[in-house]
């Protein structure tokens, strides 16, 4: 069936019922900050910090923590967003072939959460820094469970290539208050969104960093069902040392963009020297004579692990 297409009249009288409709409510328009987003309905903060839970009206694109939005009250704690602000950035993430669906809006720094359990895919890892470096966003890798890591474990040597990187790399833990200044340092003045495999301990960092916010470590039914803590939705805080950090569902994957091999490789800052400098202008970086990414994983400027997830993702994202 094709979509229902709307016409100049219908149109027309669309925006004068939704006048009618904001003259007739008690509240007048203002702007607010979508604090989260629950299938129809949004909680979306005033100016004057208070929660209101809203209705959102038709044809607002997909709402998201982070929007800012105009909506109006229709009840003391409850309202409808009538439109949605223009945002300055935002994380998407790939549901299907070029479907994408927000992750956070109006944030400046993806924090991409890895942990020694459940185990690391640097995969994963990878194509978050090609999906910032697409979006414009500076990633930071946090390293959680720091009280499971021990010298010689896997989390451990695979941060040895990504020390390497121009990227900041922080431990924390949350059964000790090992690096959380830290945290709070990295996470001031920004607005920052958690992002990762489920299980690494997302939420359970804001719960540390909010101690006296009142937090549930995962989610509503998902806990029961399953006896285990997960985010269903992404949720904004205010952070008591400035800036605002929002918590996101966690994902098992994170490869499907569809995206040509040359932006894939643009992705792997630490190919940006050599790019272009192949024998071949269409060289696949793969066993071609005169490869310049493969000389310098030969003479230890690329890690070989780095171009092997380069040759994944590119068979991923353009499968
Ligand atoms: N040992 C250890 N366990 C931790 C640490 N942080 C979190 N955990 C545990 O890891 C499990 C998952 O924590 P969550 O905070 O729910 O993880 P999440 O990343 O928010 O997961 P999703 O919401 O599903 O994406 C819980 O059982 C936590 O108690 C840590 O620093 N050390
Ligand atoms: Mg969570
Ligand atoms: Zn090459």
């Amino acid at each position: 069936m094709s979509k229902r297409k709307i016409t100049k009249q219908q149109q027309r009288q669309i925006a004068s019922t939704q006048q009618r409709r904001i003259q007739s409510v008690t509240g007048t328009q203002q702007q607010g900050l979508v604090i989260a987003r629950y299938g129809k309905k949004a909680m979306v903060e005033a100016g004057d910090t208070s929660i209101h839970q809203c209705a959102l009206r038709q044809h607002l694109g997909y709402i998201v923590a982070g929007d800012q939005v105009v909506w109006h009250a229709t009840q003391a704690d409850e309202g409808v967003i009538t439109a949605l602000l223009p945002r300055k950035s935002e994380l998407t993430k790939p549901i299907t072939h070029n479907i994408f669906k927000p992750v956070a809006a109006n944030i400046n720094q993806v924090i991409i959460v890895v942990a020694p359990q459940p185990p690391l895919s640097t995969l994963l890892l990878d194509s978050y820094l090609v999906a910032c470096h697409t979006l414009q966003l500076s990633p930071i890798i946090l390293v959680n469970k720091y009280d499971l890591l021990s010298d010689d474990d896997d989390t451990t040597q695979a941060m040895k290539v990504y020390t390497r990187l121009p990227y900041p790399v922080l431990y924390t833990s949350t059964s000790t208050p090992h690096g959380l200044d830290h945290l709070h340092q990295t996470l001031q003045q920004h607005t920052s969104v958690f992002v990762g495999q489920s299980g690494v301990g997302k939420s359970s960092l804001i719960v540390s960093l909010l101690p006296h916010e009142d937090i549930v470590v995962g989610a509503l039914s998902a806990t029961q069902a399953h006896g285990r803590h997960t985010t269903s939705s992404s949720r904004l805080y205010h952070l008591p040392t400035g800036g605002d950090l929002i918590d996101s569902p966690g994902v098992r994957e994170f490869g499907l963009w569809h995206m040509p091999a040359a932006q894939i490789a643009k992705g792997f800052v630490e190919f940006t020297p050599w790019l272009g400098k192949c024998k071949f202008s269409d060289c696949q970086h793969q066993q071609e004579p005169g490869c310049a990414i493969i000389q310098a994983m030969q003479q230890g400027d690329i890690h070989p692990a780095r171009v092997a997830n380069y040759h994944r993702l590119v068979a991923q994202y353009q499968r």
